[in-house]
């Protein structure tokens, strides 16, 4: 059997996604998801122009080698751009290795470790009083663990803070990057009294986690884990950034609030330190831009010698594809987390058909040969790429600070 088709499908039903199909001569299609955020186009790039031509004539059953053709045979390695798209044909790949074997890709990775794989949703508002009401009604859907982010008083925008009510959070705008302000004094200061909010009207029976999107120093990290412990967490997710993996050791020496971190990271050497030396509690990696099922599937089993678990990453802006693709995997790995469940707009919904569902807090990849995914390539056709970037955050004084 080989690949006698490679294509690249951007589309913008809702926000942008890069998609690549590969066609086999005997007719069966993959899909992959290659969307990164705010740089889409240089992803599509390096596939069409780079990647898709030497695909053709391949044998599309070899994963492993295509993988390691791709990794090792590019001579640069790494790298978000490189490893998203590697991670397209890798998805694209086992889901043709499922739809040829009759079989959902979670059979092929071992089979079913659970009935269902928990997700949790984002519950967001300009005030506490605004989150702890979104808060309810993520309850009332079911989510047995939600994450909080809310409006900090005198703060013009906050990281994950929808603009208007009930509104879902998108933080990439058309046009130039919305610049942001920060001040983590004023951050520090009131967070802990959102968590506090919730535990005292929801009790402790629900799983509560936050984001802190990167922007503190370990040192102030750590001074949060600690302050905020009697309110349970289920984590406190990228607190400081993790190109420094040393940092973590500082954290961990204070607070005892479990550590997520990961979703900027792109391959087991971004966070072999992290997980060896127990440094966090979940690894939030995902299937496009951790290199696909086959990478991240490496990682997972490395950090179950730990006692690390998943959490990956399920945003908006990661497709449909990629949700389908972590759930296959989540369904079967040993040391399975929780997964990150944002939901779509309608639009998406409609382009991308998806045989995953969700239902009570817990969400299943589906029964459908291979990944379970397929998109309508006429109504892709009906949304064109629109430019669109994240936004870029300044410290009160002006200084560039993380986003
Ligand atoms: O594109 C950036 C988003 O995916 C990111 O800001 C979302 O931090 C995020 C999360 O935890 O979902
Ligand atoms: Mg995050």
């Amino acid at each position: 059997m080989k690949i006698v088709g490679a294509d690249v499908i951007v589309c913008c039903p809702g926000r942008n996604f890069v998609t690549l199909k590969i066609t086999t001569d005997e007719g069966v299609t993959g899909l992959g998801d290659a969307t990164l955020n705010g740089r889409e186009l240089s992803v599509a790039s390096y596939l069409k122009d780079h990647v898709c031509p030497v695909l053709i004539g391949r044998d599309p059953q070899r994963i492993e080698d295509t993988w390691q053709y791709l990794y090792r045979g590019a001579y640069w390695r790494r790298g978000p751009v490189t490893m998203s798209a590697i991670g397209a044909v890798d998805m694209a790949l086992w889901d043709i290795k499922g739809k040829l074997a009759g079989l959902p890709v979670y059979q092929l990775l071992g089979g079913a470790s659970r009935e269902g794989v928990m997700a949790y949703s984002h519950a967001t508002g300009r005030d506490i009083p605004e989150t702890l009401e979104a808060f309810a009604e993520h309850r009332e859907k079911g989510f047995r663990a939600i994450r909080v982010q809310c409006g900090v008083p005198g703060m013009k925008s906050v990281y994950g803070v929808s603009k208007k009510k009930g509104a879902a959070y998108e933080p990439a705008t058309k046009g130039w990057p919305e610049e942001q302000s920060w001040s983590t004094e004023k951050y520090l200061d009131y967070v802990p009294r959102l968590f506090e909010a919730v535990r005292e009207k929801f009790g402790f029976d629900i799983h509560l986690l936050h984001d802190a999107h990167h922007r503190l120093s370990p040192i102030e990290a750590a001074r949060l884990g600690k302050s905020v412990e009697d309110y349970r967490l289920f984590w406190l997710e990228d607190l400081t950034p993790a190109e420094n993996q040393e940092a973590f050791r500082l954290i961990r020496r204070h607070t005892v609030t479990p550590i997520a971190v990961g979703e900027v990271l792109n391959t087991i050497w971004d966070c072999k330190n992290l997980i060896e030396e127990q440094l966090i509690d979940y690894i939030r990696m995902t299937v496009t831009h951790a290199g696909g099922i086959t990478h991240l599937k490496r990682v997972f089993d490395f950090a179950s010698l730990y006692q690390v678990r998943s959490g990956s990453h399920g945003p908006s802006d990661l497709s449909p594809v990629c949700l389908g693709a972590a759930l296959h995997l989540d369904l079967a790995i040993p040391n399975f987390g929780v997964q990150e469940y944002m939901g779509y707009h309608e639009q998406t919904m409609e382009v991308f058909r998806c045989a995953w569902r969700y239902e009570d807090g817990f969400m299943h990849p589906g029964e459908k040969p291979g990944l379970g995914v397929e998109i309508d390539e006429a109504l892709a056709a009906k949304y064109p790429y629109e430019p669109a970037f994240l936004p870029v955050a300044r410290l009160e004084d002006g200084t560039m600070w993380n986003w």
